[in-house]
């Protein structure tokens, strides 16, 4: 437990409304305890840091004005909302952050009644704020709803969906549009630029006066009007605003105001819980804010490994490359040779590893933002005009593009190469970030290919042949982190749709796609200590299926465990079983290994694997009940 004398007010704050008890000096300390305790404990957990930092008096001072309950707030993401968390009663288990069996590092309604709305990917929050006040409007309740948005979020198309809808449903919603330029590295785009035209304008310094400046230059019946309303901050209070975007799509837009500025937040929200029907607070933060390494370099602090907090120093990363980095190195090569290469990310240019590429070729780099379904449809499009688009983006956040994949790359054949990176259990960022399903919703897409590469030297050969794959789509799946380096370094070259076969058995075949295969291959280790011989193949493909392969091994040894970082449903497994059944090869038992029909929560990535039964030791076990009891598995 965190030593909460270190934080004598806020240990004190069980929800919110404890907040209302506390004069503004108090409440400008617990801004600062709350920064004590983000730094103490994600110092040693690990998490994300900077964008937590910038929240601070912005949830202080909501938190302290509207009446939480009945009051709700959506996060967005929820990758900033700690401060959140430490108001809501969960400053004793803080240390416990992303740990297994801890609290997760993202806001879940499992949780705490405290959290309105579960999230971890962006770009939600605005949605499911009207859902709630639509809700309420039916019940006829009365509570306020709000959501807090960062500006890359913002972006996405769904948040525009949502405010395009709230324009049209004219309820009472109030959206904080947390903006501190950054998205996790820089923010893009048009709308950024916008942003950064209403944060040029003259700020906020005091409202009430602001608001009485300004009806004093408005035309009489206006300015009556205005003045008739209880706290005069609505639009027609800010001619100069006119021309926000938002205002244009009929919300009430108000700003910008210091998020920091903790006084004058308290009186923004004090002044917003009035306004009635769509209201956008425009507040600018600083990621990173009272911490100066972070302040300076808010890219490199936005998620941190646990670090020395008196050095503010990260451990260097050392070890083996990871495949997020070979898969960088390996694009960028190829593309400096080939000038039809174009790099694509939406807002991960860090975490997919295309940093550099995006320097040394920026005009065949594009950061699309958050917004997944554009970047693959993008992506047909170069390709449909004969451009060789390398699609990067993490298994969990493809889902968001699920339609695109067959509407607008498969049903026409377009050769765009994805690489899902996070394939498989990522660990501590939890059950929204694993990449669970990727084998299973592209598996089912006709024309898609599919491979996941053993270690880290495969996966630079399968992006190489990925990259000569004009045939139709190709997706290549792979894990976070580094490969495993205890397995066998002979390579076969990649041939289309073609397994590997590693090593040779005659009681057992174990079939491994990617990650597993490793787990495979020491678990075939640990039967031979037990005398029972096993063969190992690396399926590389999981469509189209070496069939060939797998089913002769399988025929050979009569008992076969496929073992797959996806859930069983629809996955590498059940492919294999039908198959199998399709072959009409008599008496093989096949067990299918997987991740289960639930979601996974957070730990480590050894943690995770073993609670689920992907491990060496319960492949190998399982295997040995299998031979040794002759016992059907029979699918
Ligand atoms: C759909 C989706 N794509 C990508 C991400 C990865 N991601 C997490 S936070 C983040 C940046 C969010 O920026 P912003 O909304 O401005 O919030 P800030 O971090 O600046 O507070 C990104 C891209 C995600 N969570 N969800």
């Amino acid at each position: 437990m965190p030593d909460l004398s270190r934080y004598p007010l806020l240990s004190a704050i069980r929800e919110p409304r404890d907040l209302k008890t506390l004069d503004r000096q108090s409440l400008h300390k617990v801004c600062a305890e709350i920064r004590l305790a983000i730094l103490d404990n994600v110092s040693k957990t690990g998490g994300h840091f900077a964008s937590n930092l910038g929240t601070v008096e912005l949830t202080v001072a909501l938190y302290a004005t509207y009446d939480i309950p009945p009051d709700k707030v959506c996060w967005d993401t929820g990758h900033q909302a700690y401060p959140h968390k430490l108001l809501t009663g969960r400053l004793a288990e803080f240390d416990t952050l992303r740990q297994h069996g801890g609290i997760s590092g993202f806001l879940r309604m499992a949780e705490s009644e405290h959290d309105h709305w579960g999230a971890g990917h962006a770009c939600t929050a605005v949605s499911a704020a009207l859902g709630y006040a639509m809700a309420r409007d039916l019940r006829k309740s009365g509570e306020r709803i709000v959501a807090i948005s960062g500006d890359a979020a913002m972006a996405g198309g769904m948040a525009w969906e949502a405010v395009n809808n709230a324009a049209q449903l004219n309820t009472d919603i109030t959206v904080v549009l947390n903006d501190n330029k950054m998205s996790i590295a820089e923010n893009v785009g048009a709308l950024t630029h916008h942003f950064a035209r209403l944060r040029s304008r003259r700020w906020f310094q005091n409202i009430e006066q602001r608001a009485k400046s300004v009806v004093e230059k408005l035309p009489k019946p206006v300015a009556r009007a205005a003045a008739g309303l209880k706290h005069g901050v609505t639009h027609y209070f800010a001619p100069e605003d006119v021309g926000a975007i938002y205002e244009e799509l009929g919300f009430q837009y108000y700003g910008p105001v210091d998020g920091h500025n903790l006084d004058m937040m308290l009186d923004l929200f004090a002044n917003a819980k009035q306004l009635k029907g769509p209201v956008l607070l425009h507040c600018i933060t600083v990621k990173g804010k009272g911490y100066e390494v972070a302040e300076q370099d808010a890219r490199k602090w936005h998620g941190v490994v646990p670090f020395d907090p008196e050095k503010c120093e990260m451990p260097k990363s050392g070890g083996p490359i990871s495949y997020t980095q070979q898969f960088g190195d390996t694009l960028l090569e190829l593309a400096k040779k080939d000038p039809a290469i174009v790099a694509i990310t939406a807002a991960m240019p860090d975490g997919t590893g295309l940093t550099k590429f995006a320097k040394e070729l920026p005009e065949r780099y594009v950061d699309v933002g958050i917004c997944e379904q554009h970047a693959v449809t993008f992506a047909a499009g170069l390709a449909a005009g004969g451009a060789k688009p390398a699609c990067a983006i993490y298994s969990t956040f493809l889902q968001r593009g699920f339609d695109q994949v067959i509407h607008d790359v498969a049903i026409q054949n377009l050769p765009v190469r994805f690489f899902l990176d996070r394939a498989g259990l990522v660990g501590a960022d939890g059950a929204t970030h694993h990449g669970a399903f990727d084998l299973s919703y592209l598996s089912m897409i006709p024309n898609m290919v599919i491979m996941a590469p053993r270690d880290t030297t495969e996966l630079a050969e399968m992006i190489r042949f990925a990259m000569k794959h004009n045939a139709g789509p190709i997706a290549v799946r792979y894990p976070r982190g580094s490969a495993d380096t205890s397995l066998p370094e002979s390579r076969t070259r990649i041939r289309f749709g073609r397994a590997e076969v590693l090593r040779t058995g005659t009681q057992i075949t174990l079939v491994g796609i990617g990650s597993t295969v490793a787990a495979c291959c020491k678990a075939a280790a640990l039967l031979e200590q037990q005398a029972i011989e096993a063969t190992v193949i690396n399926a590389r493909f999981a469509k189209p299926l070496d069939v060939q392969t797998i089913l002769s091994a399988a025929k050979e040894t009569s008992k076969l465990i496929t073992v797959e970082e996806n859930v069983a449903s629809g996955g590498f497994g059940e492919a294999v079983v039908r198959a199998i059944r399709e072959s009409n090869a008599p008496g093989i038992e096949v067990l299918t290994l997987s991740l289960p029909d639930a979601f996974v929560e957070h730990g480590t990535q050894s943690e995770l694997l073993a609670d689920v039964g992907i491990t060496p030791e319960s492949i190998a076990d399982l295997a040995r009940k299998m031979v040794r009891a002759g016992q059907a598995f029979v699918d």
